[in-house]
């Protein structure tokens, strides 16, 4: 049965009961709720759901958290009543605390330079989810399920206020907040495993141009020692911004490029946008005339806006023809020498508009599985169906590798498709501190693979903003130092031996953590758990974590406290965890990384990019429990590649005990079928004051004497924090100012 006659059937089942709401289990404790009237047609297929939702049964009456459904007007409202002191997060992407109670937000993409426009109430992307955690720690999901321009208020009162027709609402229920976000995992997908090389260190700029300087990023990367995996080219790479092509004198041989990366063991990453420069003799513009693929306006003419070409066209993404078009075009692009895709500008954002898009009269043509709409209906997954097709073009194009999409605009649900990055912040300690509760809340929205520019992308970044910046980023899923046109430079070796060293020392620490890293994406394709966590997640009864926004975990065992932060304004989980001595000497930067008690956390070696990872040569970080034991998991594979798919990986059980004075950790595979050869491993035992290695050893099973822990859990008092003071660091506004003095002076214009 194809999803638009299943939802036909549901259509049909919710107007049998004349004009009353209908509801249903659709999961265990998940309901859904249809309004009176619901038109299926004006919201099918949702983007959000991998399954169409079957009914299994009524809702029991005691269900707590529900909808009511009204109107104001001409917009629909829903409503959903919770306690006051329920602590509410996700909402998206979105600017401000950890904790969204209070918050408002618009589910309208906006290309939002500095989160400036509608003081960051709207930004690229749309989430319409809340995750609500009450007092005795169970929770609960919200999906509205509506691309429909909107808005959600967050208080006792949820409150989401649509433009369009009346929508379903879907609650889940779990006895706390990791269960809510594996059941929306199993609803709306998990992420597939991404290539390895994506989770390492990447470098950007606005733009690296021309190819000459790339080289030079590459090879000064590689002379400074300092890891990396990619670097990426924004749109200067491209003849006159005109999507699927080369500027000839800057890039005249692309393939070549990809060579010389790939010959360092870097891969590249190159920008398409969603607008399509108006040119007759263009091809991509010639073939999206000559078949009508472009999006129009109510009077038939193609919609016209002024983007970075100057006037252009928009792909229709609505109509499965324009994507396999799309991914056609995509799959000869990067056949042409291309590692990733970054799509950015696909909200859609237009220059020459009031509202920096399209107008929501534009009319978005459907296929045989959705209908006609509007750009109110469809505005808000115009990137998400742009890069469905983008992901599909690299697939077409190289059927044995892993896509890598990197997108700006995105919707709830689109963590299928693409990773993303939380659009152009800027250098400041506020947008930094900020990144935080950013990746945390779109993490805790089903998105586990983003993060932002580095450094910070608008204004000058500086010496200790980007120390401590890489210094804390390195832990963020995605990894990416990136800065805007008419900004100084901000790779890790510009602003002195003292920086790069700070950069090198944290960037190297993420690739010796990448075996438990990428153990932790591959829990993400399972199960859908945030790679990066909230620190609440350690202990969902202490009150005191649920705002805590500075602290933040990397998985379950490790804990990250930036060196920034103050013992008196931050709050652990409590329990006996450890701070890693990772290096033997301090720089005053490097945030802390504290270890769980009970675990094992699989650590490697230095090495230059993911590529060189030994596999098999690995430190066992132990914090045993206080009955001595302790447990790990690691995952591995070829790094690229589908025979995941078929078994081609191998997961191991790591395990702890201790008798007497010794402590033996074995390591076993439990899962998978692929042979990774010889494993030489160590034991790392972990004390609050230093790490002792025992001796490595070829086989899977190594013992040393245990190391007494003078103490139990971590004293903040007694860490030495840095003595930067964030809250009087230059603002935004004093930045922005500096900023626009500089590019008067340099006869620059701004970017927005
Ligand atoms: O109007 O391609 O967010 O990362 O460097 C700016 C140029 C367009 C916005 C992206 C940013 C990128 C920039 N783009």
């Amino acid at each position: 049965m194809t999803k638009r006659l299943f939802t036909g059937l549901l259509f049909s089942a919710a107007c049998l009961s004349a004009m009353a709401q209908q509801a249903y289990m659709v999961d265990k404790d998940v309901a859904v709720f249809y309004p009176a009237n619901y038109d299926a047609a004006a919201h099918s297929p949702s983007p959000v759901f991998v399954h169409e939702l079957v009914p299994q049964g009524n809702v029991p009456g005691n269900w707590k958290v529900k909808p009511v459904y009204s109107k104001e007007g001409d917009k629909t409202v829903v409503t959903l009543n919770v306690n006051a002191d329920d602590d509410l997060y996700g909402t998206g992407e979105v600017v401000g605390d950890l904790r969204r109670n209070g918050k408002e937000v618009n589910f309208w993409n906006t290309d939002n330079y500095g989160y400036m426009k509608e003081q960051g109430k709207q930004l690229y992307q749309s989430h319409p989810w809340v995750l609500g955690v009450r007092k005795d720690g169970s929770a609960y999901g919200i999906i509205a399920d509506n691309t429909w321009k909107s808005s959600l208020t967050t208080n006792q009162q949820i409150k989401f206020v649509s433009e369009g027709p009346a929508f379903r609402v879907i609650v889940i229920e779990r006895a706390n907040a990791k269960e809510v976000m594996k059941e929306l995992a199993k609803l709306s997908g998990t992420m597939e495993m991404p290539p390895l090389w994506a989770l390492g260190f990447q470098q950007c700029r606005y733009s690296y141009n021309p190819d000459s300087r790339v080289k030079e990023i590459i090879d000064t990367y590689r002379a400074k020692n300092i890891p990396c995996d990619v670097v990426w080219m924004d749109i200067d790479y491209m003849d006159q911004f005109k999507v699927f092509t080369y500027d000839p004198k800057q890039f005249p041989d692309p393939q070549g490029l990809q060579d010389y990366a790939h010959a360092k063991n870097f891969k590249t990453v190159y920008m398409i946008d969603p607008g399509v420069k108006v040119e007759d003799g263009y091809f991509v513009y010639d073939q999206g005339k000559a078949n009508d693929y472009f999006v129009k306006m109510p009077d038939g003419t193609n919609y016209t806006g002024r983007v970075w070409p100057g006037d252009c066209n928009f792909p229709d993404y609505t109509r499965h023809e324009v994507r396999t078009w799309w991914s056609g075009l995509t799959s000869d692009f990067v056949k042409k020498g291309v590692d990733g895709l970054w799509n950015d500008m696909n909200e859609p954002a237009v220059f020459d508009s009031q509202t920096f898009t399209m107008d929501t009269e534009a009319v978005h043509w459907g296929d045989e599985n959705r209908d006609k709409g509007s750009h109110l209906r469809y505005h808000n997954v115009y990137g998400y169906n742009m890069i469905k097709a983008s992901r599909e073009g690299m697939l077409l194009a190289k059927p044995n590798n892993r896509p890598f999409v990197l997108s700006r605009d995105n919707f709830l649900g689109g963590h299928r498709y693409g990773a993303t990055w939380t659009g152009d912040n800027m250098s400041t300690w506020d947008h930094f501190q900020m990144s935080i509760p950013m990746t945390l809340n779109l993490s805790l929205s089903g998105q586990p693979f983003n993060g932002p520019d580095m450094g910070g992308f608008g204004a000058d970044a500086d010496a200790e903003l980007l120390a401590h910046w890489t210094a804390t980023g390195i832990y963020f899923p995605f990894a990416r130092n990136h800065a805007a046109k008419g900004t100084v430079d901000q790779e890790p070796w510009v602003f002195g031996q003292k920086v790069e060293d700070v950069c090198r020392t944290a960037i190297e620490r993420r690739y010796r953590l990448m075996p438990y890293i990428y153990t932790l994406f591959q829990e993400a394709t399972v199960n859908g758990m945030p790679v990066m966590r909230p620190a609440f997640m350690a202990d969902d009864k202490d009150p005191a974590l649920r705002g805590e926004q500075k602290v933040f975990m990397l998985g379950d065992d490790l804990m990250i406290i930036p060196r920034w932060a103050k013992a008196d304004n931050i709050h652990i989980p409590s329990g006996d965890w450890d701070v890693l001595q990772l290096e033997d000497k301090d720089d005053m930067y490097q945030a802390f990384v504290a270890q769980r008690p009970g675990s094992i956390v699989p650590m490697g070696n230095v090495a230059q990019s993911t590529i060189e990872l030994d596999q098999n040569t690995l430190t066992l970080l132990v914090n045993p429990a206080e009955d001595g034991t302790a447990t790990g998991v690691l995952y591995q594979d070829a790094g690229d590649g589908f025979g995941y798919r078929t078994g081609e990986y191998a997961k191991f059980q790591l395990s702890a005990k201790t008798e007497g004075d010794n402590i033996t950790v074995s390591i076993k595979q439990v899962d998978g079928k692929m042979d990774m050869g010889q494993k030489n491993i160590r034991i790392g035992f972990v004390t609050d004051g230093k790490i002792t290695y025992s001796p490595y050893v070829q086989g899977n099973e190594v013992t040393m004497k245990t190391v007494k822990d003078k103490q139990m859990g971590i004293d903040l008092k007694k860490l030495k924090f840095s003595d930067i003071d964030p809250s009087k660091q230059p603002t935004i506004q004093e930045k922005l100012k500096i900023q626009v003095e500089k590019m008067k002076k340099s006869g620059q214009a701004m970017e927005w």
